[in-house]
């Protein structure tokens, strides 16, 4: 390695965090990712927010739809309070650096860790074969978008939490390797009750954006009566809400909804349950709906006028992108010189 390389030990906190347009926001991205950007954009620690489109190819994406919920992300991003002045807003290929640190930590990341990412797995099922090398490496490009920024916090939900492991492990190896302190150890930021939001029609499976039942989840663009009726089916079982936590044991479904609505109000579960405890589901899920419409009525109509605007978006995306190269590019380079290619 060059002597000349600048490394850096003290690392300046920043937040990086992202959302794949691979479909509409449900209220799982909205609970365990956005409402968390939002809580930090606040801080005072600069926040870069990412509409991480090279993720959503990783399966096949009609163009036109992705760029549509390209659009709908960060018009989701907008609604819910993340202001383009305060944070770097941006979608990921407009900085190409992002595809550059991701090769290189293809190269510093090993077969053998990403065979243990459980979500890869999950996701390829019996089909692993059939699915795009894209999918099997993407935690290896997710390490670098973390780290072309030097981030040092990412709120994401539970299911992403290996993700960021694996980020603090290709930042170690790298190090390790090149004998420099380059990038941060980044600690994953998972709070609240919203961190794993469940299917409505199964507790056991989380609530995704591409899974094939509309009814599983409640999509940020839903309607009042769509997002009743939703919750009104939610698969539930016939005993009444618990007081305490120990009661929603082995009631993956009961234990969800609840979950939901603490989250809603940026409550815990153990501030809610006095509250609720006792209710049969035929009083609590009415209740549950109007917090959810009320809540999340104002975002979707934000969402919807923000998306009769494209050009607006569009503009956003491309100055928060021109804000992101100007971090990324340096961190790049001197990523480049250390690793000993010429240019
Ligand atoms: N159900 C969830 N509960 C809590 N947090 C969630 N997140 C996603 N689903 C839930 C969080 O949202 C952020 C963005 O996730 P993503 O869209 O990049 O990827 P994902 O986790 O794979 O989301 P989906 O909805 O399941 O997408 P598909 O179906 O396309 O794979 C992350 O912080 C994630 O934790």
């Amino acid at each position: 390695m060059s002597d000349e390389v600048q490394t850096q030990s003290a690392f300046t906190p920043r937040v990086f965090s992202g959302i794949k347009p691979s479909g509409g926001l449900t209220l799982g991205n909205y609970l365990g990712a956005i409402k968390r950007f939002v809580d930090m954009q606040g801080s005072g620690i600069e926040t870069i927010y990412c509409v991480v489109d090279m993720h959503a190819i990783t399966v096949w994406q009609d163009p036109s739809e992705l760029r549509r919920a390209t659009r709908e992300i960060a018009a989701g991003y907008i609604a819910s309070g993340l202001d383009p002045e305060q944070s770097i807003l941006f979608n990921q290929s407009q900085v190409s650096a992002h595809a550059e640190l991701g090769w290189i930590f293809n190269c510093v990341a090993r077969v053998g860790w990403m065979n243990r990412m459980t979500q890869f797995k999950e996701k390829a099922g019996k089909n692993a074969e059939k699915q795009s090398l894209g999918l099997y490496a993407y935690p290896s490009l997710m390490a670098a978008d973390i780290l072309l920024y030097h981030a040092t916090q990412v709120p994401v939900g539970e299911d992403q939490k290996q993700h960021v492991e694996l980020t603090r492990d290709i930042a170690a190896k790298f190090n390790h390797d090149y004998k420099v302190d380059f990038f941060p150890e980044t600690e994953p930021v998972i709070q609240g009750a919203g961190t794993r939001i469940m299917s409505l029609r199964d507790g056991t499976s989380k609530m995704s954006k591409s899974d094939v039942s509309d009814a599983s989840r409640i999509n940020m663009t839903d309607d009042a009566d769509k997002i009743a009726k939703k919750i009104r089916k939610a698969k539930t079982d016939p005993d009444a809400l618990p007081s305490e936590a120990a009661g929603l044991e082995g009631r993956a479904e009961a234990r969800n909804l609840v979950n939901i609505y603490a989250s809603l109000q940026g409550k815990t579960l153990e501030e809610v349950l006095p509250e609720v405890g006792g209710m049969q589901f035929g009083t609590f899920k009415p209740m549950l709906a109007d917090l959810a419409v009320d809540k999340l009525a104002p975002i979707s109509t934000e969402m919807a006028r923000l998306m009769d605007q494209p050009d607006e978006i569009d503009a956003i995306l491309i100055k928060g992108a021109e804000k992101a190269r100007e971090i990324a590019q340096p961190i790049l380079e001197r990523t480049y010189d250390i690793v000993g290619m010429l240019r």
